[in-house]
């Protein structure tokens, strides 16, 4: 049998099996975006199994714990009870399953090339137990292509074809830790298979389990659109971290700037300054598709900038504080600065590249001794130095109080009290005159 109805036995069994609720899924990557896509599916109907390298993952899982701050274990044990969950971290599991999504880590090496590492074992693993009528689908962020050249030989190394004995597709995580109003289920979810045939039943499969499903016509697409969402907010994170820099040797009030220009109605979307980039989506996915973009000869120069700005905002924030303390006749060196927040973005325990870090480490280089609050980090590791979070109270001891994450938690009307001078990264004392608040 040869072109569309070679696909037609596979295409439509799995079809039918997905439609029916009888494909047994899995997932590959038990982490922030995999659970919770294994609780969707398996609370949709499906027998899903978890598998992951973890064996503490694995077993939390097959307790009923859940060990994402967005999937109460509550819902991880009903589901493990119903024996619609379960976890395992023998990748054999694959041989008996239906569908695979992988969601693994994708970070940067040192040198800002992608480290593809995590990628390529699951992918192994997947390769060594593939079978016909699987359906594949990558949702790590990565570099456009890599479903194409990097996973595809791997799968058809087994004699099988993409398109017409297994299907083969790319789709970006969304997950947004600690979103109280977007969840796995109602983030619409984009979709690209490698042929048309792939992307149909990568559809089907999405469709029985998120509210809204995007199709795309290849995986190359889905690929770019991730890396677009987030480039789009490092380069616009740089802009403003620029404009902060500008209006500050311009005496202007970059946050006022901000505020009214997002009165805007159409056109404009606010982004605020701070002290740099933090996470492990926004500093590290726009440099996968810079080093993509330079293999076709084309260099990112908006993301190489931004990087360069974003990344400098540490050695700024210091350099603003050496001033501050200078006005008042004191030097740097020596002096005691408690920091608040080093979360790398408020209301959330994620130190992952955190600026706060960076912030830290140049104030200690600098021979200044630092102490900082948390409520969500209670100790922090430094290269050779370990840190505990002290109480908000340590701020009226302090030379110059650092605000770094603005934290919902923290009681800012104290430390206004009690600090004798306050560098405000974020504007968290947002519309407060006193005259020892600084603002980036
Ligand atoms: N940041 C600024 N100024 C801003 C916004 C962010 O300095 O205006 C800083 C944050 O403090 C943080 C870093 O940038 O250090 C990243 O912040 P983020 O708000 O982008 O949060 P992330 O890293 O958790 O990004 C995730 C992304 N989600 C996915 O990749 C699925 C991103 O696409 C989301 O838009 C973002 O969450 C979100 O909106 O919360």
């Amino acid at each position: 049998m040869t072109g569309q109805n070679s696909t037609a036995p596979h295409r439509e069994l799995l079809l039918e099996k997905i439609r029916s609720r009888n494909a047994r899924v899995g997932v590959v990557g038990l982490g922030y975006v995999g659970l919770p896509l294994a609780v969707e599916f398996a609370g949709a109907g499906f027998h899903v199994t978890g598998i992951d390298v973890s064996s503490r993952k694995v077993d939390q899982i097959n307790t009923g714990l859940s060990y994402v701050q967005d999937i109460p274990s509550s819902e991880v044990r009903r589901l493990v009870d119903k024996g619609l969950l379960h976890a395992t971290t023998e990748f054999s599991a694959i041989s008996e399953l239906d569908t695979i999504n992988i969601a693994v880590p994708t970070p940067l090496r040192k040198t800002k090339d992608p480290d593809m590492s995590f990628v390529v074992a699951a992918a192994q693993a997947v390769a060594r137990h593939i079978h016909p009528g699987l359906l594949v689908i990558l949702e790590s962020t990565t570099y456009p292509g890599t479903t194409e050249e990097l996973l595809l030989p791997m799968f058809e190394a087994s004699g099988l074809k993409a398109g017409r004995d297994f299907f083969l597709c790319f789709s970006p995580e969304r997950v947004d830790p600690g979103n109280p109003k977007f969840h796995t289920r109602n983030i619409p979810k984009v979709v690209g298979g490698l042929t048309p045939a792939c992307t149909e039943v990568g559809a089907a499969f999405y469709s029985m389990a998120l509210e809204t499903v995007v199709a795309v016509s290849n995986t190359v697409v889905a690929e770019m659109v991730k890396l677009l969402e987030n480039t789009f907010r490092m380069i616009n994170i740089g802009l403003v971290n620029e404009l902060a820099v500008m209006c500050h040797r311009m005496n202007i009030n970059v946050w006022e700037v901000i505020d009214a220009a997002a009165t805007k109605p159409f056109g404009f979307m606010p982004f605020y300054p701070g002290p740099g980039l933090g996470g492990h989506c926004i500093p590290i996915d726009p440099f996968y598709l810079s080093w993509k973009s330079k293999q076709a000869g084309i260099e990112a120069r908006f993301i190489e900038l931004a990087g360069h700005i974003n990344g400098d905002m540490p050695r700024y924030v210091v350099s603003r504080i050496q001033d501050a303390l200078n006005d008042q006749a004191k030097s740097l060196k020596n002096s005691r600065i408690h920091v608040l927040g080093v979360a790398y973005k408020r209301d959330i325990d994620d130190v992952r590249e955190s600026p706060a870090l960076d912030v830290i480490h140049l104030l200690l280089q600098r021979g200044a001794s630092v102490s900082y609050s948390d409520p969500y980090v209670p100790e922090l590791r430094l290269d050779s130095v370990a840190l505990q979070a002290q109480p908000l109270s340590a701020a009226a001891s302090c030379d110059c109080a650092v605000i770094l994450t603005d934290h919902r938690a923290f009681d800012y009307d104290a430390l206004v009290r009690t600090a004798p001078l306050i560098f405000d990264t974020r504007n968290a004392l947002r519309g407060r005159t006193d005259s020892h608040i600084l603002r980036l």
